[in-house]
Formats: C-alpha cells, structure tokens, sequence
C-alpha cells in the first residue's frame, strides 16, 4: 500500500474515474451552497439586526426570486439523478465478454473461484484490462463485497445471485471489505484483490493445478445426483437452456439466467416449463452453494451442443 497520506483511495478500475467525477461534483455543488447560504446568514443577520428606532419592513413576495431559487436547484437535482443513474445502469450491466468469477460468501470469509477452477480465500486475482463479473451469493446472512480502489460495492444475498462487474485498470494489490455487518467476525473479513498483467494471471490461475473447473464438477455431480435420469427424457433437455426464453405453464415466459437456474434446482415448483410435469423434487438442503454454482456452470457449457 502506498505510505503516502491519500485523499482518495488509488483509481484501479474502469469505475473509479468516473465515479470520482460525479462525487467530486456532488461534493461542489454541497460546498458552493453550504458557504453560500452561511454568508448570506451571516450578512443578513448584520445588516437587519435590531437597531433602536427601526421597525421590520412587511415582506413582498418577489416571484421571480422564488422561481430562480426552486428552478436552480431543480435543474442541479436533474443533473445529479441523470448523472448517478446513467452510471448506475452501467455497473448493473456487465458486457457479454465478461469472465466469470464464483464468490461464495460465508461467516467469515470470501471463497472465491475462477473458471478454471482455482480456488483462493479472502483474495481475488484478476487480470489487468479484462471485463470481470463477479456472481456472487452467501451462505447465511447478508455481506456485501467492496473493493474501494475499484470504487465498487454490491451486497451479496443469500438466497440469489449478485452480480458486481469492473475492469481493473492498475497493476496492484488493493483492499477487499466486507460492507455490511454480518456478526462478531465482521471486522475480520477482509482481503485483497491482486491485479496482474494477463500473463502474469495465466500462470497464477493454472497455478496448483488441483482444482477442477466449476463446470467439471457439476457434470458429475449431474450424474451424482441423478438429474440425467430425467434430463432428456420426461424432462426438458437443458443443453442451449441458458440465456434462451423460457415458457412456463402459467402462460408466462422468462428469460433462463443464473438466478432462474438457481431457483429451478432448488425450488423447481416455483415456475414450471410449459408441457411438463412438475415432477422434479426440491435440491434445497441438498447441494452446497459451491454445488449449484457447479451445476449452473455445467449447464451454461451446454452451449451449443447436441442433447
Ligand atoms: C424426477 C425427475 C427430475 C430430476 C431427478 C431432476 N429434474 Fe430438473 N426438471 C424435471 C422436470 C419434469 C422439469 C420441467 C418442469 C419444471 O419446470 O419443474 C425440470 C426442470 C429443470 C430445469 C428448468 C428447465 C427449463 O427448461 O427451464 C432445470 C435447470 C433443472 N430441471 C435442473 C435439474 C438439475 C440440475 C437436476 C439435478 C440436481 C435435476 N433437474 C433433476 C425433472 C427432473
Ligand atoms: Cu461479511
């Protein structure tokens, strides 16, 4: 970390410029206002204070005053909102070429795994220059996954999957916190993001070699856990599923994501696909959140194939 006293924690991913902008832009308009409504208090309170002979003038409402001090400050809100929502949309929509890297968050500690399958605790590599998109749940309580230098922070939610997407920018290591309190050990659940050059990250995650990719994995706990004996036969096949539209009995059609494969696993009741029988039985309390994270990359990586 660097020594130095900083203002700011370093810019290290595509977020950081601009969300400094907009604070930095917030924090002019709150400055010029605060100084400027204090020096009209203090000015008005000396030129109208009470003198022996004066009394108070009655007050006339002056109509072009009140539209130029409701329309300012108007047009300034508009600016913000457009501003802080434009950007917002942004970091909620991480683009189609994004890698994916599991976190798992637990009381307390950020298990993370990469596609390959390298699995590392309480630290995120990642390359330099590479969209990254992290999909993110937690076993118990509410955590939220903060990176300052990438100036990104998302609660992770038991139950869904959170996702939280930057591109890093700066070759380094910077601070990971969790940002919600989540019991004794919150203060203790922090870690660190490595950014590395490209290289640099090609060795690291091909690094032990020990770790099964998450998508190996879930093809044999598919088998494992007897999904193939329905999958292709009284059930839909699920090779092309993800990303597809989905029609449901209901009438209602949806769009397969993470957080619909999730909910199909564990609580395939539901929604149930159009033409078939809700026959499926519950995985919940069956398969960690590591397994389903498993299974889903299997089924994403039945993209393009044959049934
Ligand atoms: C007893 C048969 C059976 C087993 C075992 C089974 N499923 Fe299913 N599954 C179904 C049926 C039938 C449907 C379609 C009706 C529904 O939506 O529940 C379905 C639906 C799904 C869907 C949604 C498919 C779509 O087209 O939207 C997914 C994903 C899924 N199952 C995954 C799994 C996984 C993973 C396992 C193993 C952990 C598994 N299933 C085990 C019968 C089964
Ligand atoms: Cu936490």
């Amino acid at each position: 970390m660097d020594k130095q006293f900083q203002w700011w924690p370093p810019q290290a991913s595509n977020f950081a410029p601009p969300v400094d902008q907009l604070y930095l832009f917030l924090l002019a308009v709150t400055a010029f206002f605060t100084l400027l409504i204090f020096a009209c208090i203090v000015y008005l309170a000396l030129k109208y204070r009470r003198r022996r002979g004066r009394r108070p003038a009655p007050v006339q409402t002056n109509h072009l005053l009140e539209i130029t001090w409701t329309a300012i400050p108007f047009a300034l809100t508009l600016v913000m909102f457009f501003w802080a929502s434009g950007l917002f949309v942004r970091m909620r929509e991480p683009p189609a070429d994004a890698m994916q890297i599991d976190v798992v968050a637990k009381q307390w500690m950020w298990k993370v795994q990469h596609p390959s399958g390298r699995r590392e605790i309480d630290e995120l590599h990642v390359p330099l220059g590479r969209p990254i998109k992290l999909d993110m749940t937690s076993e118990a309580v509410i955590h939220s996954f903060f990176l300052p230098a990438f100036r990104t922070k998302q609660d992770v939610v038991p139950g869904a999957y959170n996702i939280e997407w930057f591109t890093p920018t700066r070759v380094g290591e910077y601070h990971l916190f969790c940002a919600e309190y989540c019991g004794t050990q919150h203060s203790k659940m922090i870690g660190r993001v490595v950014v590395q050059t490209p290289a640099e990250y090609q060795a690291w995650v091909a690094g032990t070699g020990v770790d099964e990719a998450p998508a190996v994995v879930g093809a044999r706990l598919f088998t494992q856990f007897q999904c193939n004996t329905c999958h292709g036969q009284r059930a839909p096949t699920l090779a092309n599923l993800f990303g597809s539209t989905v029609k449901l009995s209901d009438g209602a059609a949806i769009t397969a994501d993470d957080n619909y494969l999730r909910e199909s696993i564990l609580a395939p009741r539901a929604k149930i696909v159009a033409g078939y029988q809700p026959l499926m039985p519950t995985y919940a309390g069956q398969l960690t959140e590591e397994q389903v994270m498993d299974l889903i990359a299997y089924i994403k990586s039945l993209h393009n194939q044959q049934p």
